[in-house]
């Protein structure tokens, strides 16, 4: 059965590679001149700071883009799920200037790999043992709807850090 896709609302009709393209250069913006306080803030109590969620977006620019080249070059690819949490834990703290260079920077190359994708590459089909069957569709949609889910965790984290206490 073919998986559910995450974040299709955020997606909505939007084309993900555009989405893949601009929303990097959203979160750039917002976060540009943070000192540490604002890394250090975070969207909700006890929920990853916005140093550890453009740590996380870096992560899983590795993570899911390594399933791209591996389900075009692995005979008979299954998906090896792993841990995000685990993951952010295992590297935090990290310099957020280093996390987020490094999003930029990797996106910026996996860009090249995603818009040169033909229709049949996008639609071949991954079996993920946890998920059901993916795509490389499915990878470019759940990473595009994942990077604008965690905008808006920044977008929270920014307004709290300017007023931590709304009327
Ligand atoms: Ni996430």
């Amino acid at each position: 059965m073919a998986a559910a896709l995450p974040y299709a609302d955020l997606v909505g009709a939007q084309d993900p590679l555009d989405l893949l393209a601009s929303t990097p250069g959203r979160i750039a913006e917002l976060v540009r001149g943070w000192d540490a306080r604002r890394w250090s803030g975070t969207y909700a109590p006890g929920k990853w700071t916005a140093a550890q969620l453009v740590l996380h977006l870096a992560q899983d620019e590795i993570g899911l883009c390594n399933r791209i080249r591996l389900a075009l070059t692995v005979e008979d690819y299954v998906v090896q799920p792993y841990d995000g949490a685990r993951w952010v834990a295992l590297e935090s703290p990290t310099e957020p200037e280093t996390a987020l260079a490094a999003y930029l920077a990797l996106r910026r190359l996996n860009l090249v790999l995603y818009e040169r994708l033909t229709p049949d590459q996008r639609a071949r089909p991954i079996p993920h043992p946890e998920m059901g069957e993916i795509s490389i569709e499915w990878i470019l949609r759940t990473l595009a709807g994942h990077d604008l889910h965690h905008l808006r965790h920044l977008q929270v984290a920014e307004r709290l850090a300017r007023d931590p206490d709304p009327p």
